[in-house]
């Protein structure tokens, strides 16, 4: 087990134990251990092993023991005892945003709520306006918030599902038969949530091909197997499936298969307009004759078009702009000089910011901010001013010690308080290299407050970057209601520059709303928002985003040479 499935275990006692009315500081005792288990960077097996589980803060002899025994049997008897003690059910309704296990408690036992239908139900007959505290609301948020889940399940991150594609073509490559294996459809477009993972391959063997893919020890099922197609259920529940094509059509297979179904009716209308006929197995001629195409760029060139990169291929106006020879320039993972969001051990992060920095070097950074978290967000340990300015000593040392191998600057992650203020006084955010405000709460607010709020900190001289605009998670919580126009218009007067969160999780601002931002002439920055140095590898899922949302390396501030930046920074009337 690792440190994060070892923490899943404990906050889920919290949760239980909370949901039978605990006493709090015992709940809280839980949660404390599940964070700092979650950020320990080295790993409760090791510690364990070596009699040293009590130097995780919050883990004292009680919790230590249970570790030992979760480790050793893969099982807790305290753990197994709650969960006894509660509906199954009521577990899923944590699920749903803004049910927590206090409210999960009331819906049970007031209620007899113990399932996320029975809450659904119990909503829609108006029966939890009824109860102390809640209102018609509280109800129709609740409402919406099942609605949120239920459109969310079935779909998969892309930040789960790419690895498990990446493991599966990488083995899809050594079978015997196979001359290329490719991703395709929403995976290979980038699409932040995954349906399910097509794999297309170019072999004569189709035969071998389906029948080794289909023995790989991650298929769990095989759901279909024809000559030339299979469809599986991987372990962990995943869908994928499998085309096979000769060789010498796989150029229009494998465009085929990448979709989106939208773009393809747009090539299918532009062949029949040239007297073709398009389908997933080529074109074809009037008088019947085929077209075999081998390599994806020459079946946009029989439709006398350039290739189009998967990420614009949404039908957003790609063919039209491809016609029209002005597909844009895209930004690529190799352009990214810099990042601006990264955190260390200062706050929430699992890492010493030397080390952040050494990883940052390694993958070829030249700059790197670091922007640990403000007073305020005391649940991630923000820094006082007193830290604040502690760490830029540290931070001057490491300098000393990297050298010339990255630049190393000092930022802050600074709380948008409700009311728009910011949490460290201007004089203080006057010392940081570069400022990056953030929401991280009451997101809740009306559209005009929360839009105040965020065009407040924007219009703070001293605010460079906003971090993940909307604060929404891809799968559940919703972003802050803002009317964007506005806060693209003013981060553009101000030069303010906006993120592309590349978190998996976050992907914030997301695609379209990138895309805008970037037609206005916004500057946008694709950044990570590391808490380990790993983290610094998810810039990817930034970069896709980024691609998807038609940006050019131009427009992205950490795309630019350090001088550059600080220069349009510097230029702000
Ligand atoms: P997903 O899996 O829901 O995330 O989305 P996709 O885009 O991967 O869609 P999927 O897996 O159903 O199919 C993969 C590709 O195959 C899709 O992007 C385009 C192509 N395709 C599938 N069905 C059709 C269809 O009925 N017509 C056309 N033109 N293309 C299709
Ligand atoms: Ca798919
Ligand atoms: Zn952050």
């Amino acid at each position: 087990m690792d440190n994060r499935e070892v923490a899943a275990v404990f906050d889920r006692i919290a949760d239980l134990l909370e949901i039978q009315g605990e006493a709090v500081y015992r709940v809280n005792a839980y949660r404390r251990a599940a964070e700092s288990i979650r950020s320990t960077s080295e790993q409760v097996v090791t510690l364990a092993s070596a009699g040293r589980l009590q130097e995780i803060p919050g883990v004292g002899e009680a919790i230590a023991s249970k570790i030992e025994e979760l480790l050793s049997s893969g099982q807790m008897a305290f753990y197994d005892k709650l969960v006894a003690a509660v509906p199954e059910g009521l577990i899923g309704v944590l699920e749903i945003q803004d049910v927590g296990p206090k409210k999960a408690a009331r819906f049970w036992n007031e209620l007899g709520v113990t399932s996320i239908d029975e809450l659904e139900a119990a909503a829609r007959a108006g029966k939890l306006r009824g109860l102390a505290g809640m209102g018609e609301k509280s109800e129709a948020r609740i409402l919406a918030s099942i609605e949120a889940y239920r459109r969310r399940s079935g779909r998969a991150s892309i930040g789960v599902a790419l690895p498990v594609a990446e493991r599966l073509l990488a083995k899809l490559r050594g079978l015997p038969g196979v001359q290329q294996a490719e991703l395709g459809g929403s995976l290979r477009r980038w699409r932040e949530t995954i349906g399910d993972i097509d794999l297309v391959v170019a072999s004569n063997d189709p035969a071998r091909v389906t029948g080794g893919f289909a023995a790989l020890t991650e298929v769990r099922r095989v759901r279909s197997l024809g000559e030339t197609k299979v469809s599986v259920e991987l372990e962990g529940g995943l869908q994928a499936q499998l085309w096979v094509h000769p060789v010498s059509r796989f150029g229009t297979a494998w465009q085929y298969a990448t979709g989106s179904q939208a773009h393809n009716v747009r090539l299918r209308e532009r062949a029949q307009a040239m007297g073709l006929s398009l389908s997933e197995h080529g074109f074809r001629q009037p008088e019947g004759a085929e077209l075999l195409v081998a390599e994806e760029e020459h079946a946009y060139n029989v439709l006398g078009l350039p290739w189009v990169p998967p990420e614009l291929r949404e039908d957003r106006g790609e063919v039209q702009a491809a016609a029209a020879g002005a597909l844009p320039e895209l930004v690529c993972e190799a352009d990214l000089r810099g990042e601006l969001h990264a955190h260390s051990s200062w706050s929430d992060g699992a890492a010493t910011l030397l080390e952040m920095a050494e990883a940052a070097s390694e993958i070829g950074l030249a700059y790197l901010v670091i922007s640990d978290h403000s007073q305020s967000l005391g649940i991630a340990r923000g820094l006082s001013v007193d830290r604040l300015r502690a760490q830029r000593r540290e931070i001057d040392q490491a300098q000393r010690r990297l050298g010339r191998r990255i630049r190393l600057l000092q930022g802050a992650e600074v709380e948008i308080l409700s009311d728009g203020r910011l949490d460290y006084p201007d004089s203080v955010l006057g010392e940081l290299d570069l400022v990056t405000a953030s929401l991280h709460s009451s997101l809740r607010q009306s559209r005009p407050q929360a839009t105040a709020r965020l065009l407040a900190a924007i219009r703070n001289p001293q605010v460079d970057l906003i971090g993940h605009p909307t604060g929404r998670m891809v799968e559940g919580r919703e972003g802050a209601d803002l009317d964007l126009d506005e806060v693209f218009q003013a981060a553009l007067e101000t030069r303010t520059m906006l993120e592309i969160n590349a978190h998996p999780e976050r992907l914030d601002l997301n695609d379209i709303h990138a895309r805008r931002a970037g037609e206005l002439g916004c500057v946008l920055a694709i950044n990570t928002d590391a808490h380990r140095p790993s983290d610094l590898l998810l810039r990817r899922f930034g970069v896709g985003v980024a691609r998807r949302a038609w940006l050019g390396a131009g427009q992205v501030a950490n795309a630019w040479p350090l001088d550059d930046l600080q220069a349009w920074l510097g230029g702000r009337a």
